[in-house]
Protein backbone atom coordinates (compact mmCIF):
# COMPACT_ATOMS: atom_id res chain seq x y z
CA UNK A 1 0.00 0.00 0.00
CA UNK A 2 1.57 3.24 -1.06
CA UNK A 3 1.59 6.15 1.52
CA UNK A 4 -1.54 8.46 0.12
CA UNK A 5 -3.31 5.40 0.29
CA UNK A 6 -2.96 4.07 3.98
CA UNK A 7 -3.33 7.45 4.91
CA UNK A 8 -6.66 7.96 3.16
CA UNK A 9 -7.69 4.01 4.38
CA UNK A 10 -6.47 5.77 8.30
CA UNK A 11 -8.69 8.65 7.30
CA UNK A 12 -11.35 6.30 6.66
CA UNK A 13 -11.08 4.34 9.81
CA UNK A 14 -10.71 6.68 12.27
CA UNK A 15 -14.01 8.06 10.63
CA UNK A 16 -12.17 11.39 8.76
CA UNK A 17 -14.38 12.10 5.14
CA UNK A 18 -12.29 10.78 2.45
CA UNK A 19 -12.37 14.11 0.91
CA UNK A 20 -10.97 15.93 4.25
CA UNK A 21 -8.39 13.60 4.18
CA UNK A 22 -7.40 13.38 0.21
CA UNK A 23 -7.72 17.67 0.43
CA UNK A 24 -4.80 17.65 1.77
CA UNK A 25 -2.39 16.13 -1.13
CA UNK A 26 -2.13 17.87 -4.36
CA UNK A 27 -4.58 16.85 -7.11
CA UNK A 28 -2.61 15.19 -10.09
CA UNK A 29 -5.17 16.61 -12.63
CA UNK A 30 -8.10 19.28 -12.78
CA UNK A 31 -11.39 19.29 -13.58
CA UNK A 32 -12.18 19.55 -16.84
CA UNK A 33 -14.62 21.88 -16.38
CA UNK A 34 -16.04 24.15 -13.47
CA UNK A 35 -18.71 26.31 -14.45
CA UNK A 36 -20.71 22.79 -13.86
CA UNK A 37 -20.03 20.05 -11.60
CA UNK A 38 -19.96 16.84 -14.06
CA UNK A 39 -19.20 12.96 -12.78
CA UNK A 40 -19.30 9.05 -13.89
CA UNK A 41 -17.12 10.21 -17.12
CA UNK A 42 -17.81 8.19 -20.45
CA UNK A 43 -15.14 9.14 -22.69
CA UNK A 44 -15.00 7.66 -26.89
CA UNK A 45 -13.47 8.83 -29.71
CA UNK A 46 -15.87 9.91 -32.72
CA UNK A 47 -14.55 11.35 -35.46
CA UNK A 48 -11.26 12.28 -34.11
CA UNK A 49 -12.69 14.10 -31.45
CA UNK A 50 -12.99 13.44 -27.34
CA UNK A 51 -16.38 13.15 -26.42
CA UNK A 52 -17.44 13.07 -22.26
CA UNK A 53 -20.50 11.73 -21.55
CA UNK A 54 -21.18 12.84 -17.66
CA UNK A 55 -23.71 12.85 -14.77
CA UNK A 56 -24.24 16.30 -14.54
CA UNK A 57 -24.62 16.87 -10.81
CA UNK A 58 -26.98 20.16 -9.42
CA UNK A 59 -27.19 21.43 -5.76
CA UNK A 60 -30.09 20.16 -4.50
CA UNK A 61 -31.73 20.00 -0.31
CA UNK A 62 -32.22 16.24 -0.65
CA UNK A 63 -30.17 14.92 2.50
CA UNK A 64 -27.64 11.87 2.22
CA UNK A 65 -28.11 8.16 2.48
CA UNK A 66 -27.02 5.24 1.73
CA UNK A 67 -29.81 5.04 -1.29
CA UNK A 68 -28.30 7.81 -3.09
CA UNK A 69 -31.15 10.35 -3.03
CA UNK A 70 -28.94 13.42 -3.48
CA UNK A 71 -27.79 12.03 -6.48
CA UNK A 72 -30.65 13.85 -7.88
CA UNK A 73 -29.71 14.68 -11.61
CA UNK A 74 -31.98 16.95 -14.04
CA UNK A 75 -30.41 16.49 -17.55
CA UNK A 76 -27.28 15.58 -19.59
CA UNK A 77 -24.35 17.72 -21.03
CA UNK A 78 -21.77 16.34 -23.11
CA UNK A 79 -17.76 17.99 -23.20
CA UNK A 80 -16.16 17.57 -26.44
CA UNK A 81 -12.33 18.42 -26.90
CA UNK A 82 -9.93 17.68 -29.74
CA UNK A 83 -6.97 16.88 -27.42
CA UNK A 84 -6.29 15.63 -23.87
CA UNK A 85 -5.27 19.09 -22.42
CA UNK A 86 -7.03 21.44 -24.67
CA UNK A 87 -9.95 23.52 -24.70
CA UNK A 88 -12.86 21.90 -23.54
CA UNK A 89 -16.50 22.71 -24.85
CA UNK A 90 -19.90 22.18 -23.28
CA UNK A 91 -22.69 21.10 -25.75
CA UNK A 92 -25.28 22.44 -23.60
CA UNK A 93 -27.95 20.29 -22.63
CA UNK A 94 -27.82 16.67 -24.62
CA UNK A 95 -31.18 15.41 -22.93
CA UNK A 96 -33.44 16.78 -20.14
CA UNK A 97 -35.44 14.51 -17.74
CA UNK A 98 -38.89 16.11 -18.96
CA UNK A 99 -38.14 14.87 -22.37
CA UNK A 100 -37.86 11.20 -21.12
CA UNK A 101 -41.59 9.90 -21.14
CA UNK A 102 -41.06 6.95 -18.76
CA UNK A 103 -38.72 8.93 -16.26
CA UNK A 104 -39.15 9.56 -12.77
CA UNK A 105 -36.37 10.97 -10.91
CA UNK A 106 -32.64 10.58 -10.73
CA UNK A 107 -30.72 10.82 -14.22
CA UNK A 108 -27.81 8.46 -13.04
CA UNK A 109 -24.34 7.51 -15.01
CA UNK A 110 -24.93 7.72 -19.04
CA UNK A 111 -22.52 6.04 -22.04
CA UNK A 112 -22.97 6.45 -25.56
CA UNK A 113 -22.33 4.35 -28.70
CA UNK A 114 -22.02 4.98 -32.40
CA UNK A 115 -23.38 2.48 -35.20
CA UNK A 116 -26.16 2.86 -38.06
CA UNK A 117 -24.84 6.79 -38.78
CA UNK A 118 -26.86 7.50 -35.32
CA UNK A 119 -24.98 8.23 -31.83
CA UNK A 120 -26.58 6.47 -29.13
CA UNK A 121 -26.61 7.43 -25.42
CA UNK A 122 -27.73 5.16 -22.93
CA UNK A 123 -28.73 6.41 -19.33
CA UNK A 124 -30.37 4.90 -15.84
CA UNK A 125 -33.73 6.51 -14.38
CA UNK A 126 -36.07 5.87 -11.72
CA UNK A 127 -39.47 5.45 -13.76
CA UNK A 128 -42.38 6.70 -12.14
CA UNK A 129 -42.34 3.87 -9.68
CA UNK A 130 -39.18 4.58 -8.76
CA UNK A 131 -37.16 1.84 -9.89
CA UNK A 132 -34.30 2.12 -11.76
CA UNK A 133 -34.11 0.99 -15.72
CA UNK A 134 -31.98 1.79 -18.34
CA UNK A 135 -32.94 4.09 -21.20
CA UNK A 136 -31.56 5.20 -25.02
CA UNK A 137 -31.63 8.54 -26.63
CA UNK A 138 -30.39 8.83 -30.30
CA UNK A 139 -28.98 11.56 -32.15
CA UNK A 140 -27.03 12.31 -35.26
CA UNK A 141 -24.10 14.08 -33.82
CA UNK A 142 -22.05 12.81 -30.90
CA UNK A 143 -22.92 16.08 -28.40
CA UNK A 144 -27.11 15.78 -29.24
CA UNK A 145 -29.51 16.86 -28.26
CA UNK A 146 -30.72 13.15 -28.11
CA UNK A 147 -34.41 12.01 -28.46
CA UNK A 148 -35.64 9.08 -26.05
CA UNK A 149 -37.17 6.36 -26.79
CA UNK A 150 -40.97 5.93 -25.48
CA UNK A 151 -40.02 3.23 -23.03
CA UNK A 152 -36.88 1.80 -20.82
CA UNK A 153 -34.70 -1.36 -22.73
CA UNK A 154 -36.74 -4.12 -22.19
CA UNK A 155 -35.26 -6.41 -19.53
CA UNK A 156 -32.81 -3.55 -18.37
CA UNK A 157 -32.71 -2.73 -14.24
CA UNK A 158 -30.45 -0.85 -12.12
CA UNK A 159 -27.78 1.74 -12.75
CA UNK A 160 -24.67 2.56 -14.68
CA UNK A 161 -24.84 1.21 -18.31
CA UNK A 162 -21.45 0.85 -20.31
CA UNK A 163 -21.52 -0.59 -23.90
CA UNK A 164 -18.54 -1.63 -25.17
CA UNK A 165 -17.79 -2.60 -28.88
CA UNK A 166 -15.74 -5.82 -29.73
CA UNK A 167 -13.73 -5.63 -32.73
CA UNK A 168 -16.32 -7.78 -34.50
CA UNK A 169 -18.74 -5.22 -34.51
CA UNK A 170 -21.24 -6.80 -31.71
CA UNK A 171 -21.82 -4.83 -28.61
CA UNK A 172 -22.71 -5.55 -25.48
CA UNK A 173 -23.70 -3.38 -22.77
CA UNK A 174 -22.60 -4.19 -18.94
CA UNK A 175 -24.64 -2.32 -15.93
CA UNK A 176 -25.55 -2.79 -12.12
CA UNK A 177 -25.02 -1.50 -8.79
CA UNK A 178 -26.17 -2.39 -5.14
CA UNK A 179 -27.32 -0.25 -2.60
CA UNK A 180 -29.32 3.03 -4.21
CA UNK A 181 -28.42 1.32 -7.82
CA UNK A 182 -31.32 -1.93 -6.72
CA UNK A 183 -29.35 -4.93 -7.82
CA UNK A 184 -30.02 -6.32 -5.23
CA UNK A 185 -33.67 -6.05 -5.88
CA UNK A 186 -32.81 -8.12 -9.16
CA UNK A 187 -31.88 -11.88 -7.82
CA UNK A 188 -34.35 -12.86 -10.29
CA UNK A 189 -35.96 -10.96 -13.44
CA UNK A 190 -38.24 -9.55 -11.65
CA UNK A 191 -38.28 -6.66 -9.39
CA UNK A 192 -38.70 -7.60 -5.37
CA UNK A 193 -39.40 -4.79 -3.09
CA UNK A 194 -38.75 -6.90 -0.30
CA UNK A 195 -34.81 -8.15 -1.40
CA UNK A 196 -32.23 -7.56 1.41
CA UNK A 197 -28.31 -6.65 0.57
CA UNK A 198 -25.84 -9.77 0.78
CA UNK A 199 -24.81 -10.83 4.35
CA UNK A 200 -20.73 -10.52 4.58
CA UNK A 201 -20.46 -14.45 4.39
CA UNK A 202 -22.76 -14.80 1.41
CA UNK A 203 -20.99 -14.67 -2.17
CA UNK A 204 -21.36 -10.85 -3.51
CA UNK A 205 -23.78 -9.60 -6.08
CA UNK A 206 -22.18 -9.34 -9.82
CA UNK A 207 -22.31 -7.02 -12.74
CA UNK A 208 -24.89 -8.33 -15.95
CA UNK A 209 -24.19 -8.04 -19.22
CA UNK A 210 -26.39 -8.26 -22.27
CA UNK A 211 -25.53 -8.42 -25.68
CA UNK A 212 -27.60 -5.49 -27.87
CA UNK A 213 -29.25 -6.21 -30.97
CA UNK A 214 -28.07 -4.28 -34.24
CA UNK A 215 -30.91 -1.37 -33.42
CA UNK A 216 -28.87 -1.14 -30.37
CA UNK A 217 -31.92 -0.31 -28.63
CA UNK A 218 -33.08 -3.87 -27.13
CA UNK A 219 -31.00 -6.46 -25.70
CA UNK A 220 -30.79 -10.30 -27.67
CA UNK A 221 -30.53 -11.64 -24.74
CA UNK A 222 -32.11 -12.38 -20.88
CA UNK A 223 -28.79 -10.04 -18.97
CA UNK A 224 -26.14 -12.86 -17.36
CA UNK A 225 -24.43 -12.41 -14.41
CA UNK A 226 -20.79 -11.93 -14.79
CA UNK A 227 -18.14 -13.48 -13.30
CA UNK A 228 -15.22 -11.43 -11.44
CA UNK A 229 -13.27 -14.26 -9.62
CA UNK A 230 -10.02 -14.57 -7.64
CA UNK A 231 -6.96 -16.65 -8.93
CA UNK A 232 -8.14 -19.92 -7.50
CA UNK A 233 -11.47 -19.31 -9.66
CA UNK A 234 -13.51 -18.64 -6.26
CA UNK A 235 -16.75 -15.45 -6.42
CA UNK A 236 -16.14 -12.92 -3.82
CA UNK A 237 -17.86 -12.16 -0.89
CA UNK A 238 -19.51 -9.62 0.56
CA UNK A 239 -17.23 -9.11 3.17
CA UNK A 240 -14.36 -8.83 0.44
CA UNK A 241 -15.71 -5.15 -0.35
CA UNK A 242 -12.23 -4.10 -1.19
CA UNK A 243 -12.63 -6.39 -3.83
CA UNK A 244 -16.14 -7.12 -5.13
CA UNK A 245 -18.28 -5.55 -7.59
CA UNK A 246 -20.34 -3.01 -5.91
CA UNK A 247 -21.12 -0.50 -9.35
CA UNK A 248 -19.36 1.51 -11.95
CA UNK A 249 -18.78 -1.12 -14.78
CA UNK A 250 -16.26 -0.18 -17.84
CA UNK A 251 -15.12 -2.28 -20.39
CA UNK A 252 -12.16 -2.25 -22.61
CA UNK A 253 -9.98 -4.54 -24.68
CA UNK A 254 -6.21 -4.63 -24.74
CA UNK A 255 -3.77 -6.46 -26.08
CA UNK A 256 -6.80 -8.75 -27.44
CA UNK A 257 -7.69 -9.32 -23.76
CA UNK A 258 -11.15 -7.93 -22.06
CA UNK A 259 -10.51 -5.76 -19.23
CA UNK A 260 -13.64 -5.11 -16.85
CA UNK A 261 -13.06 -2.72 -14.43
CA UNK A 262 -15.90 -1.33 -11.63
CA UNK A 263 -16.13 0.28 -8.40
CA UNK A 264 -15.97 -0.99 -5.41
CA UNK A 265 -18.47 1.49 -3.51
CA UNK A 266 -17.92 1.68 0.22
CA UNK A 267 -14.41 1.24 0.05
CA UNK A 268 -13.56 3.49 -2.56
CA UNK A 269 -11.39 1.55 -5.15
CA UNK A 270 -11.57 1.10 -8.94
CA UNK A 271 -10.59 -2.48 -9.26
CA UNK A 272 -10.32 -4.43 -12.40
CA UNK A 273 -10.31 -8.01 -13.94
CA UNK A 274 -9.28 -9.97 -17.04
CA UNK A 275 -10.93 -12.31 -19.24
CA UNK A 276 -10.64 -13.61 -23.01
CA UNK A 277 -14.01 -13.27 -23.55
CA UNK A 278 -16.69 -10.52 -23.56
CA UNK A 279 -18.77 -12.89 -21.02
CA UNK A 280 -16.36 -13.40 -18.89
CA UNK A 281 -15.11 -14.75 -16.11
CA UNK A 282 -12.80 -12.39 -15.46
CA UNK A 283 -9.93 -12.67 -12.97
CA UNK A 284 -9.43 -10.40 -10.26
CA UNK A 285 -5.75 -8.52 -10.75
CA UNK A 286 -6.01 -5.42 -8.20
CA UNK A 287 -6.94 -2.03 -8.21
CA UNK A 288 -6.92 0.90 -10.97
CA UNK A 289 -7.74 4.01 -8.97
CA UNK A 290 -7.24 4.42 -5.07
CA UNK A 291 -10.01 6.64 -3.31
CA UNK A 292 -10.69 9.82 -4.46
CA UNK A 293 -12.05 12.78 -2.86
CA UNK A 294 -15.77 12.44 -2.16
CA UNK A 295 -17.79 9.12 -1.65
CA UNK A 296 -18.16 7.86 -5.12
CA UNK A 297 -15.40 6.54 -7.50
CA UNK A 298 -16.31 5.88 -11.36
CA UNK A 299 -14.40 5.62 -14.50
CA UNK A 300 -13.78 4.63 -17.71
CA UNK A 301 -10.28 3.74 -19.65
CA UNK A 302 -9.74 5.01 -22.98
CA UNK A 303 -7.21 4.94 -25.72
CA UNK A 304 -6.54 8.00 -27.38
CA UNK A 305 -3.94 8.50 -29.99
CA UNK A 306 -1.94 6.00 -28.72
CA UNK A 307 -2.01 6.21 -25.39
CA UNK A 308 -4.62 4.96 -23.08
CA UNK A 309 -6.26 7.70 -20.66
CA UNK A 310 -8.61 7.18 -17.47
CA UNK A 311 -11.46 9.27 -17.00
CA UNK A 312 -12.36 9.78 -13.79
CA UNK A 313 -14.04 12.29 -10.85
CA UNK A 314 -13.41 13.63 -7.74
CA UNK A 315 -15.15 16.62 -5.35
CA UNK A 316 -12.27 18.92 -5.83
CA UNK A 317 -14.58 21.99 -6.90
CA UNK A 318 -17.19 21.64 -3.70
CA UNK A 319 -15.90 19.20 -0.97
CA UNK A 320 -19.50 17.95 -1.45
CA UNK A 321 -20.13 14.18 -1.77
CA UNK A 322 -23.10 14.74 -4.42
CA UNK A 323 -21.20 17.84 -6.51
CA UNK A 324 -18.61 16.50 -8.59
CA UNK A 325 -16.13 17.16 -11.25
CA UNK A 326 -14.74 15.05 -13.90
CA UNK A 327 -10.81 14.64 -14.44
CA UNK A 328 -8.58 13.09 -16.85
CA UNK A 329 -5.06 11.31 -16.34
CA UNK A 330 -2.84 9.13 -18.24
CA UNK A 331 -3.40 5.35 -17.94
CA UNK A 332 -0.09 2.97 -18.16
CA UNK A 333 0.09 -0.96 -18.49
CA UNK A 334 3.18 -2.89 -16.88
CA UNK A 335 4.52 -5.28 -19.78
CA UNK A 336 2.66 -8.10 -18.11
CA UNK A 337 -0.43 -6.43 -19.32
CA UNK A 338 -1.03 -5.36 -15.49
CA UNK A 339 -2.21 -1.95 -14.72
CA UNK A 340 -0.18 0.88 -12.65
CA UNK A 341 -2.44 1.47 -9.97
CA UNK A 342 -2.89 5.44 -9.91
CA UNK A 343 -2.94 7.83 -7.17
CA UNK A 344 -5.48 10.83 -7.31
CA UNK A 345 -3.05 12.96 -5.32
CA UNK A 346 0.55 13.64 -4.97
O1 LIG B 1 -23.87 9.55 -10.20
C1 LIG B 1 -24.77 8.73 -9.51
C2 LIG B 1 -24.14 7.44 -9.13
O2 LIG B 1 -23.01 7.68 -8.31
C3 LIG B 1 -23.58 6.65 -10.28
O3 LIG B 1 -24.56 6.01 -11.03
C4 LIG B 1 -22.66 5.77 -9.54
O4 LIG B 1 -21.77 5.06 -10.33
C5 LIG B 1 -22.00 6.75 -8.61
O5 LIG B 1 -20.94 7.43 -9.23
Amino acid sequence: MNKVFKIIVFGILIGTSVHAVAQKFIPISQPLVSHIYTADPSAHVFNNKIYVYPSHDTANTTLENDNGDHFNMMDFHVLSMDSIGGKVTDNGIALDIKNIPWAGRQLWAPDAAYANNTYYLYFPVKDKKDIFHIGVATSKKPEGPFVAEPKPIKGSYSIDPCVFKDDDGTFYMYFGGIWGGQLQNWRSHEFDSSAKLCQPTQTAFLPRVAKLNKGMKQFVETPKELKVVDKNGNLFKEKDNDKRFFEASWMHKYKGKYYFSYSTGDSHLINYAIGDNPYGPFVYQGTVLNPVSGWTNHHSIVEIKHKWYLFYHDVQLSGKTHLRNVKVTELKYNEDGTIQTINAYK
